[in-house]
């Protein structure tokens, strides 16, 4: 797939074998973390297929450098929230993928306790924040967990991922708006895949995405969400501005989904030819396009590439047997968990440690 990648001569001689920048080790990590992304939705998919999931499931087949990229760039306290397609950001925050699969078949073991389900993914533990269906809702809440970071005066980022569809929600320009003013710590990132469902984003605005920032002030990056080097080196750099005080940041990260909206949706046919999506799945695919910089570069052979691509599926395989071994939540659970309980009835708002047992 070499003739299909956009490296160019700059990146082929810097030095690095192509990597720009970016320390083989971290290279190597970014391969076998999307391996395991694209192995795991592939499992998820047949799973679904088979009848072992319900309700929706969107895959991120297509769109695992944007998720590798740049959730690799982040510290472990950072938080990451965003919407419904999140299955491998929540694995890239480092939520097991047993679990993770666990809430996608609603299992008692899933991050969220099998209540959840794919849409609703969530880990306080590791700072991933959900998994929200409803588009545009988390941008908001980004801002909220933003300014949370700024009244404790704590070093924490927020990456808020969202679709190019929730750029025409309200909600999103009044937290845009919020957030320069107050100067918080949140990179806001659009993973444009060009389409929201079946429309594409060109019929819905006069606009470009990396334009709808700029009357707020608001700092803007166009990144080729394709290539996870490039997504790296972009979130590393971007994340240490705003951890440095340099207030948020707006990112239209471009991508394409290999898949369907969701998975009772056709891949092509009605709003995008089989023609378009052939041709990006050939030379925009974000896995093979890194495969050919590490091999060319020396950096890994076929051997262990394949040894790489062999653990990821076990992972994916082990994450379905814990899945499908795993009780249903019990039925006592149904109203657990449904509001937030606080410790003594206060809303901890002045810094102070929550009492044990308190959520
Ligand atoms: C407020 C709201 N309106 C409509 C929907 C129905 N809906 C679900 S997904 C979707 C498209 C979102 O597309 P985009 O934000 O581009 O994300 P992508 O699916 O491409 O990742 C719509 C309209 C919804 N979930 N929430
Ligand atoms: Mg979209």
């Amino acid at each position: 797939m070499a003739e299909t990648k956009t490296v160019d001569d700059e990146t082929r001689t810097d030095g690095a074998g192509g990597l720009r920048g970016v320390d083989p080790d971290t290279a190597l990590r970014l391969m076998r973390e999307m391996l395991l992304y694209r192995r795991f939705e592939e499992k998820a998919e047949e799973a679904y297929a088979i009848g072992k999931i319900g309700g929706f499931c969107h895959l991120h087949i297509g769109q695992e450098a944007a998720a590798a990229g740049s959730i690799l760039a982040l510290d472990e306290g950072d938080y990451v929230i965003s919407a419904y397609r999140e299955h491998t950001q929540a694995l890239a925050k480092g939520i097991d993928a047993g679990a993770v699969m666990a809430e996608l078949f609603g299992r008692a073991t899933g991050c969220s306790k099998g209540k959840g389900g794919s849409m609703h993914l969530f880990d306080y533990e590791r700072r991933f924040m959900g998994g929200h269906g409803i588009v545009g809702a988390q941008v908001p809440l980004a801002s909220g967990m933003g300014w949370k970071i700024r009244y404790r005066d704590e070093d924490h980022v927020v990456v808020c991922f969202m679709g190019d569809a929730a750029v025409n929600q309200g909600a999103f320009h009044e937290a845009l708006n919020m957030s320069a003013v107050w100067n918080l710590p949140v990179i806001y990132v659009v993973e444009n895949n060009e389409y929201g469902m079946g429309t594409a984003f060109s019929r819905v605005s006069r606009t470009e995405i990396h334009e709808k920032a700029c009357s707020y002030g608001i700092p803007t990056s166009i990144v080729d969400g394709q290539d996870v080097l490039e997504t790296f080196v972009a979130f590393r750099d971007l994340a240490a501005g705003v951890r440095g005080g340099g207030g948020p940041r707006f990112v239209d990260l471009r991508t394409y989904r290999f898949k369907g909206h969701s998975m009772s949706d056709p891949v092509s046919g009605t709003y995008r030819s089989k023609e378009e999506v052939e041709g990006k799945v050939k030379n925009a695919d974000p896995i093979a396009t890194l495969r050919d910089v590490l091999l060319e570069g020396g950096h890994l052979d076929q051997e262990s590439l394949e040894a790489m691509d062999s653990e990821a599926r076990t992972t994916a395989q082990e994450a379905f047997d814990f899945a499908d071994e795993s009780p249903f939540p019990d039925p006592s659970e149904l109203y657990a968990d449904v509001y937030a309980e606080l410790g003594d009835g206060r809303m901890f708002f002045d810094g102070r440690e929550r009492p044990e047992g308190s959520v």
